[in-house]
């Protein structure tokens, strides 16, 4: 029997699980928590949802977000629990060393950089997001949909797909958007939630983020500066700085954004965007990971020589691409 094959039989035999999500919680992980832990919950199983942190204010209308714990995950012999979308154990945080305990642990993702660390693994790196793999595997056991599932995948595929917008959009993203507006879902409803609408506080951080934009790289890379200080001083929070790395990417002739967050003077994370390059490879030299257009990691070390470091490897990573291209 192939993992899917074995995981849908899993769903459908065991009684207890346990889901749980990445750090810095998104609309895919989310969403996809929220979808299959209702689907499992109506068909009679014990769920507990975990996702590390809070869940994001903006999806907080989501049903059954309140029920989303972000700590006390402890298992029993039975447990079975389930990683989604988190490309390795390290990215579901404070639960990864319990989790590596599980009798079974699948893992659901759509990260190409997935290490496969469960016992099972439903890795498909075609999928846009988390939550299409969910709604096809809720389709194929033969589950019907309610509107509050419909609504938490339509979120998931609609945030990793910055509204169909990305590459990762695919004709089988916009099937699956389809079949989930045949719940009676209101798209505009959900983007207005999850996309425009923002506190002040974000357009006073963002103010103060685009003034530390700098040009490198033959004015190729774009990089934003974004400080724990700076959050502290508009009243936002970590979850805030989310959007404002997709505005590198955005001004003409820019092939590759990056966004430093100085957490501490020891401790900077970094967000990298592009066009074309494949910045997951970028990522991964500071061990972190991602996507191709859509990458990060977490470096240790002091603002200024991380961010040298950055820009040599992200120039190296164009002068390759370029090449590459002929
Ligand atoms: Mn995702």
């Amino acid at each position: 029997m192939n993992d899917r094959d074995e995981i849908i039989k899993i769903l459908r035999e065991q009684q207890r699980f346990s889901l749980a999500a990445h750090v810095l919680p998104d609309g895919d992980s989310i969403g996809s928590l929220l979808a299959l832990g209702e689907a499992l919950a109506r068909a009679g199983k014990e769920i507990k949802l975990f996702s590390p942190g809070k869940v994001p204010q903006k999806y907080t209308f989501l049903r059954g977000s309140e029920k989303i714990a972000a700590a006390g995950l402890v298992l029993q012999p039975d447990t079975v629990v389930i990683a989604l979308d988190s490309s390795d154990p390290e990215r579901l945080g404070p639960f990864a060393e319990t989790i590596k305990q599980a009798r079974c642990l699948i893992n659901i993702d759509h990260h190409v950089t997935n290490v496969r660390y469960g016992t099972l693994n439903l890795v498909e790196p075609e999928a846009a997001a988390t939550g299409e793999i969910i709604y096809r595997l809720l389709a194929d056991m033969g589950i019907p949909l309610t509107e509050s599932m419909a609504e938490a995948l339509y979120v998931a595929i609609a945030t990793d797909t910055g509204s169909f917008k990305f590459e990762n959009t695919t004709p089988a993203t916009h099937r699956t958007a389809a079949a989930l507006l045949e719940h009676q879902i209101n798209p505009a409803v959900l983007s207005q939630r999850v996309f425009d609408e923002r506190p002040l506080s974000y357009y006073i951080l963002l103010k103060e983020a685009l003034s530390s934009l700098e040009l490198h790289g033959d004015n190729r890379i774009a990089l934003i500066t974004v400080s724990k200080e700076m959050l502290e001083r508009c009243g936002t929070t970590v979850e805030e700085i989310d959007g404002i790395i997709n505005y590198t990417r955005d001004i003409e002739g820019i092939e590759l954004g990056i966004l430093i967050y100085v957490e501490s003077p020891e401790e900077v994370k970094v967000g990298f965007r592009s066009r074309r390059a494949d910045v997951s490879l970028l990522a991964q030299q500071f061990n972190g990971g991602g996507h191709a257009r859509a990458a990060g990691c977490r470096i240790h070390g002091a603002y200024a020589p991380v961010k040298e470091k950055i820009l040599l490897q992200a120039q190296k990573l164009l002068q390759e691409t370029a090449g590459k291209e002929g």
